[in-house]
């Protein structure tokens, strides 16, 4: 037999294969006859190197390692889901959309929440190109390479669509995980708490040729942007076309009607999860018609169409052993569980909140209690409630300190507020560690290497007491740290030198400012452009920024108002810290600010006023005639001279499939 032709059959049958075993849980064949078909087609490949195609599985063994994870800005934002976590939450999510709609009954696309990782797949002409993590919504990390090593992600579609982005959740399926940790534990490597974290753990692999050998799956759970094909109105029918296009989508994904539909999914796949291939933490309910969803829109970055129904959090019970209390970056103290090991929620779990001591009094909670512990995902575990049945005759009741137990400063506690604050600020060494944490994080200034350990001995050594000081370590001085080599300290110093060359967000967001997360962060630079606009600006100018209001304007103001947060900025400025400044966005910019639509001909699904309408709210002109500084035309059915008009200046024609998908893309992910 021809090369060619064996290879393409290899080909096909290895993907066929995958397919059968990462999404509809049945391997065909087993592992050892897949590594048959896999070495024949290596073997004929490297016979035949002119043959070798980017989307042959053989591609899927990964590439030299990376130095970083390029970012990678989303064209469609990437959203995050609001959470229920009771039938009545559901109930109130329901008729909500009813009123808002205006319809008696909703019909619901439902789906298993998996848990795992949140990715895009970018595909050109069928082809995929480049995925990247979700990051914050609007920007991710390029993990391109590591995901074209997951054999459940096509690396070429059953069609060339143009430009189309995938949204799903790669994960890692139960019995893989359990293999995975096998191998571990037979190389005495550390063993991964859950399929989660091994799934994180393997996707941000700088090496993907390790993350070759882990064994990921994927399921889809929505299309981004898409060009080059009309999408057809309905959520069940995009995961259709997914399917049909070869894309992973669960089986267990489906359509129900209402309230009852929605309770009865949730029941029905709860019944389900501990026979399912993979772990989920709740159920996705979205509403089915896209018209409807571009209808409902979004709250912050959720949207209001859809909604996670969260399974209840594990719960187990443990051993109280002492409370201790942690000051937290913003001074907050916050009394700590140490707990007697127990392994909850998929990790094994030491230590857990107690949140305040308002807490601590009305959950009776005594040092030697019995205590339910919960975790849910991957939020923080908590002390749920105390087993009183069991509580011993030896317990302890917890005292607040009166003080803050790190640097001793006075301790208060606002009316409204539950929690004592150290009134220390950065004088407080706890404080100014945490401080030092938040601002060399990953999401802000970016400091590999930088963890809570050498930060401890940084702070206590005195060597490092503000953000700045980290720009004047030198080599001598951190060699001569306890347990620090010269390789991790070069490590280090290039590290922070990376970190010069920031983002004026990233910045903004790395102040550690109180109430200014990372979201409201690049909301201030994309409003004011530059640190020097927003150094001035009042509280009037602040609250012009999209989602800042008082408590923010109030915290921007506090911070500022201080000497040394002033100087910290200075010094991190001529320390050589840097970011492109960007011209400052008028407090409307919308996504079609600027541009000019002509509409003309008779439109299907819109009226013309409903079409302008949708425009303007995005920030678009819409202009009667045709000219040069038009952007786009939209043409209905029977359009006329603007249409020729449009041809004849060379301006871009949007039919109205084309436009519904470009204003539904700015809108909806
Ligand atoms: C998960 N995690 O399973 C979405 N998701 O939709 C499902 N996440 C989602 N849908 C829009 N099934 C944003 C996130």
């Amino acid at each position: 037999m021809e090369a060619a032709v064996r290879i393409a059959q290899l080909r096909t049958e290895i993907e066929r294969h995958n397919y059968r075993y990462y999404v509809q849980d049945d391997p065909g064949i087993p592992d050892a006859e897949y590594d048959k078909l896999f070495r024949e087609l290596q073997t004929l490949e490297a016979q035949h190197p002119e043959l070798v195609s980017a989307d042959s599985p053989t591609q899927r063994v990964g590439s030299k390692p990376l130095k970083s994870f390029a970012e990678v800005p989303h064209r469609t934002p990437m959203l995050s889901l609001n959470n229920a976590f009771s039938d009545e939450e559901v109930r109130v999510f329901d008729t909500r959309i009813r009123e808002a709609l205006g319809i008696p009954e909703v019909e619901y696309a439902v789906e298993p929440k998996f848990d795992g990782l949140a990715v895009t797949l970018g595909y050109r002409d069928g082809v995929f190109v480049q995925g990247a993590t979700r990051g914050d919504g609007s920007t991710g990390e390029d993990v391109t390479e590591n995901l074209r090593t997951v054999r459940a992600i096509p690396l070429r579609l059953n069609e060339a669509i143009k430009d189309v982005e995938v949204r799903g959740e790669v994960l890692m399926l139960k019995a893989d995980f359990i293999k995975l940790n096998d191998v571990q534990r037979a190389r005495g490597e550390k063993e991964f708490a859950n399929p989660r974290n091994a799934a994180a753990g393997s996707l941000r692999q700088l090496d993907s040729r390790i993350t070759a050998n882990r064994r990921l799956s994927f399921f889809a759970y929505g299309i981004g942007l898409c060009d080059g094909v009309a999408l057809p109105g309905r959520h069940d029918r995009e995961m259709d076309l997914l399917r049909h296009w070869g894309v992973p989508v669960a089986r267990q994904c489906r359509v129900v009607r209402g309230l009852d539909g929605l309770l009865g999914f949730y029941r029905e796949i709860g019944a389900l999860r501990a026979a399912l291939p993979f772990d989920i933490d709740g159920v996705v309910y979205k509403v089915n018609d896209i018209a409807q969803q571009r209808q409902l829109g979004f709250v912050s970055r959720a949207p209001r169409f859809a909604i996670a129904h969260k399974f209840p959090a594990e719960e187990v019970m443990t051993t109280l052993l002492g409370i201790e209390v942690q000051v937290g970056r913003t001074g907050a103290l916050t009394p700590v569980a140490r707990l007697a090991p127990v392994f909850v929620g998929g990790v094994t779990v030491t230590n857990a909140t107690l949140h305040n001591e308002d807490e601590i009094r009305r959950k009776d909670v005594r040092i030697g209690d019995a205590v339910i512990v919960r975790r849910a995902g991957d939020v923080i575990p908590e002390v749920a409630r105390v087993a009183l049945e069991h509580r011993p005759a030896d317990v302890r009741e917890f005292v607040m300190p009166i003080t803050c137990p790190v640097c001793g400063s006075h301790i208060s506690r606002q009316e409204d507020e539950a929690a004592w604050r150290c009134t220390g600020g950065l004088f407080c060494p706890a404080q100014r560690k945490q401080a030092l944490l938040h601002f060399a994080s990953r999401r802000a200034m970016n400091i590999e290497g930088l963890g809570d350990k050498l930060v401890e001995q940084l702070v206590d050594t005195h060597i490092v007491n503000t953000p700045a000081d980290l720009y004047k370590l030198r080599l001598l001085k951190l060699i001569a740290l306890e347990r620090m080599g010269e390789k991790s300290a070069l490590n280090l110093l290039a590290a922070i030198e990376l970190s010069k060359h920031t983002t004026l967000a990233r910045f903004i967001y790395a102040l550690g400012i109180r109430n200014v997360g990372e979201s409201t962060a690049k909301d201030l630079a994309q409003h004011f452009g530059s640190l020097d606009n927003l150094l001035v600006a009042d509280a009037d100018a602040l609250q012009q920024v999209r989602d800042v209001g008082p408590v923010v304007a109030q915290s921007m103001a506090d911070f500022l108002a201080e000497a040394h947060n002033r100087e910290v900025i200075q010094q991190l400025r001529e320390a050589g810290v840097y970011w492109a400044e960007h011209q400052p966005q008028p407090a409307t910019s919308l996504p079609f600010s600027g541009k000019i639509f002509v509409l003309t001909g008779t439109l299907a699904v819109l009226t013309r006023d409903e079409a302008k309408e949708k425009l303007e709210a995005l920030g678009a002109k819409v202009s009667g005639s045709v000219s040069k500084k038009t952007d786009y035309v939209v043409a209905g059915a029977e359009a006329g001279s603007k249409l020729d008009k449009a041809h004849e200046l060379g301006v871009a024609v949007l039919d109205e499939a084309e436009f519904m998908n470009m204003v539904g893309q700015v809108s909806v992910a």
